[in-house]
């Protein structure tokens, strides 16, 4: 059988860490041959509680589970990491500047970069789940010079499994009919979720539609600001959710995306789409053999340029606040 796969998961001890570390050791995160191993990062006070989902995952007594260790160090965390999910990050407190949030975000995704460039395995594939998730990669990228850029990524899955659960909705279809929806640009209200090349039942989703002001004032709205609709009506924002698409992010990237359809990872650009290269914005791609590619010759019409630049210019500003913080 396989050697374990180590994955490390920071903010383990969180409500996300909570919702995905019992997923990835039932197997889920990388297919049912793959035992892993899990190594949990938390902050020094949120140890013991990381001490306690580990008793419970022992509890769950999976086949695939091959061990857990729990760190207050990110280097030890990232030693040998071969899958690192970086969902602890500084949530935006009352009275926050987007400074501050950018600058306490920089304190822990700089060391973590730092990490896995010291230790992490020659194949380490790193998901920011922690927000501002693109940004956050972008940080801890930079302090990775060792590491090829294209391994750090940011989730914009989530976004993109709400856009498709919308609009098979609105269809009344089941969402695996739904195909080659896309969100572009950042993990924020700015995102665009773009139906024009989205299928549905094989026929084009905007046309199946057939009201653009459904889609203008319904549709993307509704998914850029799902977070707050969850956060209204849980009282705490989206977990489960996140936790599953983080699994869906890391699953298709290690097993490939199915033929005909592809999905939405925040990425390095390279320049494709008029994207400035280097941000890491949301794409679509097609992934195979454990790596991912843009899907390159999509029409852009005016409606999505204005709403991918819009995403795309604030990633930018993202970008030159950090740099002149020196994060990055
Ligand atoms: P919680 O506050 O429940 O958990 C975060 C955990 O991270 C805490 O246990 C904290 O001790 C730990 N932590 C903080 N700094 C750390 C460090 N330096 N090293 C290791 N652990 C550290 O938040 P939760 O609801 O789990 O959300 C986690 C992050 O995901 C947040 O930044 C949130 O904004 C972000 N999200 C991103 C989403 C996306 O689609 N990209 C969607 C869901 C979520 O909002």
């Amino acid at each position: 059988t396989q050697a374990p796969v180590n994955v490390t998961v920071t903010g383990a001890a969180g409500q996300i860490g909570y919702a995905l570390l019992f997923r990835i050791a039932s197997g889920q995160l990388l297919g049912q041959d793959t035992p892993v191993k899990l190594r949990l990062l938390e902050i020094p006070q949120a140890v013991k509680a990381a001490e306690g989902t580990a008793l419970e995952l022992e509890d769950g007594a999976f086949p695939l589970l091959s061990g857990i260790d729990i760190f207050d160090d990110a280097k030890q965390a990232f030693a040998g990491v071969n899958v690192a999910l970086l969902v602890g990050a500084r949530p935006r407190t009352k009275g926050m500047e987007r400074g501050d949030l950018l600058e306490a975000n920089g304190g822990i995704f700089k060391p973590q970069g730092e990490a896995i460039n010291a230790g992490a395995a020659d194949d380490v594939k790193v998901l920011v789940v922690g927000n501002p998730a693109n940004t956050n990669a972008l940080i801890a990228q930079s302090h990775a010079p060792d590491v090829p850029a294209d391994r750090f990524t940011a989730m914009t899955r989530l976004d993109h499994n709400r856009a498709v659960a919308q609009l098979a909705k609105k269809l009344g279809v089941a969402v695996a009919d739904v195909k080659k929806l896309t969100i572009w640009g950042n993990h924020s209200a700015t995102q665009y979720p773009d139906i024009f090349h989205a299928e549905v039942g094989g026929k084009n989703a905007a046309e199946a539609v057939g009201d653009q002001s459904w889609i203008a004032d319904e549709f993307i709205p509704r998914v850029a600001k799902r977070g707050a609709e969850i956060i209204e009506a849980r009282g705490a924002s989206s977990a489960a959710s996140a936790a599953n698409a983080a699994i869906d992010h890391v699953y298709d990237w290690v097993n490939g995306t199915a033929e005909g359809d592809w999905v939405s990872m925040g990425i390095p650009s390279d320049g494709s789409y008029g994207v400035p290269e280097g941000l890491i914005s949301s794409f679509p791609v097609t992934t195979k053999d454990g790596k991912y590619e843009i899907v390159q010759g999509l029409d852009i019409d005016a409606f999505s340029r204005e709403r991918i630049d819009a995403s795309v210019r604030e990633l930018s500003e993202e970008r030159d606040a950090v740099k002149q913080l020196g994060l990055v």
